[in-house]
C-alpha cells in the first residue's frame, strides 16, 4: 500500500506533443480534422446530410473550428431514432466492435467503432493512466462491468497501449475482488466511486489494506464528490482519479482528472468540447455552467457533430500546474436529467453526498432520495446509514443526530428534509452506477 510518488509529475504526459500543445496549434489541429469530418459525414450519413440541406449549409460553409456553431446538433433522441446502424459513416463491415449504455430496460443507446477508433479508445485510456501515475510495471484490477457497457473494455483498452497488466475481474463477488487484488498483487484498480467506497470499507472490515499494493484508483461513470474521493483515499491510503466518457463519443478516456484535481483534461484533439447555455444554447464563457457537447473529431465508424451529452459542467481553457494545455471540465454536478426540481429548488444527489461526507461521527455517505409529492408538496426524504451504536437504546442522540442532518441537508439545498436513519448495509449497494433517487411524483 502506497500512494503514487508525488515527485516528478510533469513526467507522467504520456504524450507532450498533444497534451501540451499551444493553443493555436490544437486549434490548427481540430480545423483540419473538423473539416475533414464535416465532409466525410455529409457524403457517408444520410442523417447529417439532411440535417445540413435544411440548414443551407454546405461542407465548405466550415473551414475552421470557430464555424463549429453553425453546425446542427445530435441528441440522444437521434440516436433511437437511427437505431441500431442508421449513423454509420462506413460499412457496417468495417465495424470491429458495438458498445452500449448500461440501462437495462428499453432499447439501447449503440455506438459503433472501426478497429481505428478501437485503437484511439485504448490511446487516450493510456493517456489517462498515465495521468494516474501508472507505467508497464503496473497491474490493473478491473472492476467495470465487461459486455456492451464500455467501463471494462476500455480500461483493458488502456492498459493494453500502455502495456501494463490488465486483471479482467469485471463486476461483482466483493470478497473474490479483494482476494485476487491481494494474491496477485494489483497496484490500481479502476471501479464506480461508489462500488471503490464499498470495497475500501469491506478491505477495511477484512483487515488487509495494509497488505494491498494499490496506489492509484481510476473511478469514474456517476457523479461523486472531491470529499468522497478523499475518503476512498484515505481508507486505502491511494490516489484516486476522475474518469469521464460515454459509449457514444468513446467509453472511459474523454476527460480525466490530474494529480491537482482542478478539473477533468478533456482531450480535446479527438473530442472537442463545447459547454452551452441549457436555455438558448449559446456558448458559455469560461467558468459558466451548462451543457457539454462533443464533436468527435477523427471517429470512422460513428461521428457525431455537436453530440448533447446533458451532463452540466463549465471549462476552464487556463494552462494546469501539470503542464497540461488540455482544457479542464469541472468535477460533474450531475446530468440534466439526475436534477430533481423539489419544490421550485433545483437538488443534485451530489450535494447531498457531500453534505454527508462533512458529518463524520458515525454518518456514512450511503444514501438514497426518495421524492414524493404529498398534498400537492413535494417531499423529499434522505435515508441515511448511520453507526450501528446509534441504535443502542439512547433515542435522544438518534433524534439529535437526525435533527443535525436535516439542518445541514436544508442548508446546502434550500430545501427541507426528512430525515431516516437506517442502520448500516441497509441500503443496496451497486456494483455499477449507484441509483441514488428514486422520484414517486410521476412529473411528465
Ligand atoms: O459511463 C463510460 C465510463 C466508464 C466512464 C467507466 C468512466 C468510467 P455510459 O454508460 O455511456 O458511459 O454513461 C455515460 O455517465 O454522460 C455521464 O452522465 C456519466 N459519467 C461518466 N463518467 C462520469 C464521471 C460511461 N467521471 C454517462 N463523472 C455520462 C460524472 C460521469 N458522470
Amino acid at each position: 500500500m502506497a500512494r503514487v510518488a508525488m515527485e516528478n509529475w510533469e513526467e507522467r504526459i504520456r504524450d507532450p506533443k498533444i497534451e501540451c500543445m499551444s493553443r493555436d496549434e490544437m486549434s490548427a489541429l481540430q480545423s483540419e480534422r473538423l473539416v475533414k469530418q464535416v465532409k466525410n459525414v455529409y457524403d457517408n450519413v444520410a442523417f447529417y446530410r439532411e440535417k445540413m440541406d435544411a440548414l443551407g449549409l454546405e461542407p465548405g460553409d466550415i473551414r475552421g473550428i470557430e464555424d463549429i456553431t453553425k453546425l446542427p446538433f445530435t441528441t440522444k433522441e437521434d440516436l433511437r431514432n437511427n437505431y441500431p446502424f442508421g449513423l454509420l459513416a462506413v460499412p457496417q463491415s468495417k465495424i470491429a466492435r458495438v458498445q452500449g449504455t448500461s440501462g437495462t430496460t428499453g432499447k439501447l443507446t449503440l455506438a459503433s467503432y472501426t478497429q481505428k477508433d478501437v485503437d484511439v479508445w485504448g490511446e487516450c485510456v493510456a493517456r489517462a493512466l498515465t495521468m494516474a501515475g501508472l507505467t508497464e510495471e503496473d497491474k490493473l484490477h478491473v472492476c467495470y462491468g465487461y459486455g456492451l457497457f464500455t467501463g471494462g473494455m476500455g480500461l483493458d483498452l488502456g492498459a493494453r497501449a500502455l502495456g501494463c497488466m490488465a486483471i479482467p475481474m469485471s463486476s461483482g463477488n466483493t470478497q473474490r475482488q479483494l482476494m485476487c487484488m491481494e494474491d496477485f498483487g494489483a497496484t490500481a484498480f479502476a471501479c464506480t466511486p461508489s462500488y471503490a467506497l464499498y470495497l475500501a470499507e469491506a478491505a477495511q472490515e477484512a483487515g488487509i489494506v495494509d497488505r494491498l499494493q494499490l496506489k492509484a484508483g481510476i473511478n469514474g461513470a456517476e457523479p461523486w464528490t472531491d470529499e468522497m474521493r478523499l475518503k476512498i483515499e484515505s481508507i486505502l491510503n491511494v490516489n484516486c482519479f476522475d474518469i469521464y466518457g460515454l459509449c457514444e463519443v468513446t467509453g472511459p478516456g474523454v476527460a480525466m482528472d490530474c494529480i491537482h484535481h482542478k478539473g477533468l483534461h478533456v482531450y480535446e484533439d479527438y473530442f472537442y468540447p463545447e459547454v452551452l447555455n441549457p436555455a438558448d444554447h449559446s456558448p458559455c464563457a469560461d467558468g459558466e455552467t451548462g451543457e457539454l457537447v462533443f464533436t468527435t473529431l477523427a471517429k470512422e465508424g460513428m461521428p457525431l457533430l455537436r453530440y448533447r451529452t446533458k451532463d452540466l459542467t463549465s471549462i476552464d481553457h487556463s494552462p494546469c500546474a501539470c503542464g497540461r494545455t488540455l482544457p479542464r471540465i469541472q468535477k460533474f454536478t450531475g446530468r440534466t436529467d439526475d436534477m430533481k426540481v423539489i419544490r421550485g429548488v433545483n437538488v443534485f444527489p451530489t450535494q447531498v453526498e457531500a453534505v454527508l461526507l462533512k458529518m463524520g461521527g458515525g454518518v456514512a455517505p450511503h444514501y438514497m432520495m426518495i421524492v414524493d409529492r404529498v398534498n400537492n408538496l413535494d417531499v423529499l426524504t434522505v435515508m441515511v446509514e448511520v453507526d450501528e451504536r446509534f441504535f443502542s437504546d439512547q433515542i435522544r442522540e438518534l433524534d439529535a443526530l437526525r435533527e443535525r442532518i436535516a439542518d445541514a441537508l436544508k442548508q446546502a439545498l434550500g430545501v427541507s428534509v426528512v430525515v431516516k436513519l437506517v442502520e448500516p448495509k441497509t441500503i443496496q449497494r451497486s456494483e455499477g452506477k449507484a441509483k441514488r433517487v428514486i422520484d414517486n411524483r410521476n412529473l411528465v
